[in-house]
């Protein structure tokens, strides 16, 4: 049945669980043949002690509302029921005691004297004596107008890059109309100057958006220049650069996200400006953690100092897969300067971001992943106790923390979870793959990498299928993975790259991947990293035999073709199908980019590099929601983005985001209430869900959609920096030529540029 159009009250026949409704800690509710029901101690002291209840409600003044509910008590009690502002001032507009007992409707009316889309109805149910249960059902606040199905802003139907197209580069722009036939379009320079004009391609109906579009090419715009517009149809685009310089500073902001995000050391505000904090989980009370943190029960009886690392995403916890493909993307970032024909390794150098070390001697980039690669080396359980030499999967805090909450302020007892295999391999891929880059800088430190990474191999030998728990969510995230046939793939890939010891290349030639595929239709991901080892393997001077070495480039490239084919398909110019809109699904787009440009790194084919540079405008902005997904980057873009550190949109004390977090993206798993709640059309019978491109809002409460993670500010820093090197779009001579001349005239040489 379609929802009332007067209905304020998200769920309130708990159809959908507890989605959308929350509790005090001292009474954890539960739904109990579809009632909400809770324990509630009868130790407290008043009504609000207690609250159960729903925020976001819309009031408008001088409106008539009904509340009502139908509850019961497993004794006589007396509770209060608000409808209430959920902030400062708290002021209700409907305050009633009532007594409850055997279940009973019961229905109050009121009349708003506020316009808010921040009250709350709320249960206050503590002050009683004794411990009694609460049973609630079919929950309901009606009045007002009828509400409208939420319809984001989307801004001129003409979608563009917002921040910028490369001189040399593809220039493309995507057209929601209900024209047929090509329309005329025209851009106009920043004085407003018509300098192209044209027809458009008409596209049919795009798959993953539901829209009826046309594509825009203007390629053949190239003189630099801000202020740029693209008008068709009787609407101009959000203004866009063309520059050389497109993505310099993002280079450095997607990098510096991580500086930020790095958990045991104080943020210093001359290097990042509204972000300076005391240091995170250094065993400071009321921090519990993460000097000495205990083994969870049953997994051992010692503690360990994890200290340092990245907090993961919007919450405190601390992951060793995830932190794994992190590291190693940073570190690829930096090796693909090495060996890359189009590169600038100073642009990573030291002196480049903004970090404590800089001034070290040291790129700065290497700095970075150090300080997540020290507490991965941290979380491998020591010699002498069980599972020596593995890695424990993760270390986070016992329960969910709310928003917002600094992480020197997160008071939560941390444990260490048991070791896994994925981990223990995504510990000896990283170590083994920072083993050779810091070599130059610190051999006492690539020694003890290397010899951690040998050793996590041989822990992964020893106990293959110690798999993390899937159902492991409380406080932190699963980072479950059924197989892991492919971290055993990286792993040996990048100890082999590293040491060029036989062990290793036989370890590579008995796995499945070694012939078998490793870049799946929809991207590699944290839980899917053959495709690392594959693209190290094609790309990193090592004693591969040369054969094989043809093979994995091979590989490399007809997964590329594969990529670009999607590109094509979509008229928005992505390659993601609309079966792919996952949660993260940003990051899937990201990675395969970072296939298609190490194609171009491998042969010089232009075609590579245009896929890249086309691939990016989806995420700044060429996309159904007109959205740059990148904080601080774009006209329209993401600021509000799930974060514990970063929680502007509820606290103007806390930062938002800082400049260059890339959020999530649409997923149509919505797998948030926040998500569900505000993108499920429910005035329609059935409910009807978003289309994929629209399955993402900004909003804070939307972990599912838009949240900020390690792992993918990692894929987009490596891309990031795969364009901002390009600059004016030039190919060394030797590019065009065979991939094995290429790789093997740049392997570990000056780079050129
Ligand atoms: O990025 C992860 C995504 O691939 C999973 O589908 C999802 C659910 O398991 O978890 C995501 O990771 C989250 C992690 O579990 C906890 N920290 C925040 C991460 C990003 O949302």
């Amino acid at each position: 049945m379609a929802q009332d159009p007067l209905e304020r009250v998200f769920n309130g026949g708990f159809g959908e669980g507890t989605d959308g409704w929350f509790a005090s800690e001292a009474a954890p509710v539960s739904v109990v043949d579809g009632k909400l029901c809770a324990d509630v101690p009868g130790d407290t002291h008043q009504p609000s002690d207690v609250i159960i209840g729903q925020n976001d409600i819309w009031l408008q003044r001088d409106k008539p509302y009904a509340l009502s509910f139908t509850a019961s008590a497993s004794q006589p009690v007396r509770v209060k029921v608000q409808v209430q502002l959920s902030d400062e001032p708290w002021t209700a507009e409907l305050s009633q005691d009532i007594a409850l007992g055997p279940e009973q409707r019961h229905t109050c009316t009121f009349t708003s004297r506020v316009d808010t889309d921040r009250a709350a109805v709320s249960f206050q149910i503590g002050g009683n004596p004794a411990a009694w249960r609460f049973r609630v059902d079919d929950v309901s606040l009606t009045g007002g107008d009828p509400l409208p199905p939420y319809v984001p802003d989307t801004g001129p139907r003409v979608r563009v890059n917002q921040v910028g197209y490369l001189p040399f580069g593809p220039k493309r722009a995507t057209v929601v109309t209900d024209a047929t036939e090509p329309i005329p379009w025209q851009v106009n320079n920043g004085a407003g100057i018509t300098v192209a004009s044209g027809t458009s391609t008409p596209r049919g109906v795009d798959a993953s958006s539901g829209q009826q579009v046309h594509t825009v090419d203007f390629s053949a715009v190239t003189e630099d220049g801000t202020g740029y517009t693209l008008s068709a149809d009787g609407e101009t685009s959000y203004p866009f650069d063309i520059s050389v310089s497109a993505y310099d500073q993002l280079r450095s902001d997607a990098l510096h996200f991580f500086y930020v995000q790095r958990s045991g050391i104080a943020i210093d505000d001359a290097l990042a400006p509204g972000y300076a904090r005391p240091a995170g989980h250094v065993g400071v009370t009321p921090n519990q953690g993460d000097t000495s943190v205990p083994c969870q029960p049953g997994v051992g009886d010692y503690q360990l100092n994890v200290r340092g690392g990245w907090y993961d995403a919007g919450d405190h916890g601390k992951y060793v897969v995830n932190g794994g493909i992190a590291a190693y993307q940073l570190l690829s970032q930096f090796e693909r300067t090495r060996n890359a024909p189009v590169a600038r390794p100073d642009a990573l150098g030291d002196g480049s971001l903004r970090v404590p070390e800089r001034g070290n001697g040291v790129p700065d980039i290497l700095d970075e992943a150090r300080w997540e690669l020290e507490f991965l080396l941290r979380m491998q359980v020591p010699a002498g106790r069980p599972l020596a030499g593995m890695a424990h999967h993760k270390v986070h805090d016992e329960k969910w923390t709310g928003l917002p909450l600094p992480p020197e302020e997160d008071s939560q007892p941390r444990k260490l979870h048991p070791p896994s295999t994925a981990a223990t391999l995504n510990l000896a891929a990283t170590a083994a793959q920072g083993a050779r880059l810091y070599a130059p800088f610190d051999p006492d430190f690539a020694a003890r990498c290397l010899t951690a990474a040998r050793t996590a191999w041989a822990a992964a030998q020893a106990h293959p299928a110690i798999l993390a728990s899937k159902t492991d969510t409380i406080g932190g995230g699963a980072y479950d993975d059924a197989y892991v046939s492919d971290e055993f793939y990286w792993a040996a890939a990048e100890l082999f790259i590293t040491t060029g010891e036989q062990t290793f290349l036989d370890a590579l030639r008995a796995s499945p991947h070694w012939t078998g595929e490793v870049f799946p239709p929809s991207g590699f991901s944290w839980q899917d990293v053959a495709a690392l080892g594959r693209l190290d393997l094609a790309t990193v001077p090592s004693l591969l035999p040369d054969a094989d070495r043809d093979a994995a480039r091979a590989s490399v490239r007809a997964a590329a073709d594969q990529y670009l084919a999607t590109a094509r398909e979509q008229a928005y110019g992505m390659p993601l199908t609309k079966d792919e809109y996952l949660w993260g699904s940003n990051s899937f787009v990201l990675n395969k980019l970072a296939v298609i440009a190490t194609a171009f790194d491998l042969t010089g084919d232009e075609r590579y590099r245009d896929g890249v540079v086309e691939g990016l405008d989806y995420l700044f902005g060429r996309n159904a929601l007109n959205q740059s997904y990148v904080t601080g980057y774009g006209e329209h873009h993401s600021h509000n983005q799930h974060s514990r550190l970063y929680a502007h949109q509820i606290t103007p004390a806390s930062p938002a985001p800082p400049a260059g977090s890339i959020a999530g993206g649409p997923n149509t798993g919505l797998e948030d209430p926040k998500a569900r709640r505000v993108l499920i059309d429910r005035t329609v019978d059935p409910p009807k869900r978003p289309e994929p491109q629209f399955s993402y809002i900004d909003d804070i409460q939307s972990w599912s959609t838009n949240e900020i993670t390690i792992n993918w500010n990692s894929a987009l820093s490596w891309v990031i920096s795969f364009v901002a090197d390009q600059r004016d779009g030039g190919v060394p001579a030797t590019a065009t030529t065979s991939d094995e001349e290429t790789l093997s005239r740049a392997q570990w040489s000056a780079p050129v540029d």
